[in-house]
């Protein structure tokens, strides 16, 4: 039986839709952050070492970072759905954009908001950072020109991979770039519409509450 480890308002909301997207039984547990620091609580550390979310649990085996649970659920239990076929070349640029989203894409985001809560003593840097903020979000932006999807015509799992980091320009202060770049807010809009999305943006708020199905 597939769990995922679902700490509320984080990267995890990205894989319970990928469950629901599947429709894959699964159990889900919830852990809320700690009120005062926003961190994840100490139980994550005992599933594994960095106490990060999301993390998946299949028959005993516990994967950890997104784009590796991703593509496990998807090579897995997808049954040849969210993702091209392996030889093609559009599972080049799936793979691709799997990577691209915590590899890439999250770096300038976390630097905008960490170094941004530094004041004075980090505009220095601040020039720098937003001038990757749009270098990132222009390459994004032109990979979407023309397509509603980042792969080939499809909705795949990197589009799932990808939202988060749109939804973390808003959430880091770099909301700026869906001005600038109107197709961006459209793809989120065409995502945030998926009735998959919706029943796991409604599962990861209630938790197992929300739904028999566990
Ligand atoms: N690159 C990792 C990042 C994991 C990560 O940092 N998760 C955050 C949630 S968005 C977390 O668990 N934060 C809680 C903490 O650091 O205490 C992934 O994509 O899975």
């Amino acid at each position: 039986m597939l769990k995922l480890h679902h700490l509320v308002n984080s990267r995890s909301q990205r894989i319970l839709w990928l469950l629901e997207e599947l429709g894959l039984d699964y159990e889900l547990v919830v852990y809320p952050r700690d009120p005062k620091t926003g961190f994840a609580p100490p139980e994550l550390k005992a599933i594994h070492p960095l106490g990060k979310s999301p993390l998946l649990a299949d028959d005993g085996r516990v994967i950890a970072e997104s784009g590796a649970i991703i593509d496990y659920l998807v090579r897995r239990h997808g049954k040849g759905r969210l993702a091209p076929a392996p030889d093609s070349a559009e599972y080049d640029d799936y793979v691709h954009w799997l990577h691209y989203a915590e590899g890439s894409a999250m770096l300038p985001l976390m630097l905008n908001l960490y170094v941004g809560r530094l004041g004075e003593a980090g505009a220095p840097i601040m020039p720098r950072i937003s001038g990757e903020v749009k270098n990132h979000f222009g390459y994004i932006s032109g990979a979407l020109a023309g397509r509603d999807y980042l792969v080939g015509n499809d909705f795949s799992a990197a589009d799932i991979q990808m939202s988060f980091v749109l939804e973390a320009a808003r959430l880091t202060g770099a909301q700026e770039v869906f001005q600038s770049l109107p197709n961006l807010g459209a793809y989120l809009e065409r995502l945030h519409a998926r009735p998959a999305y919706q029943r796991a943006l409604q599962r990861g708020r209630l938790g197992d509450r929300g739904q028999g199905k566990s």
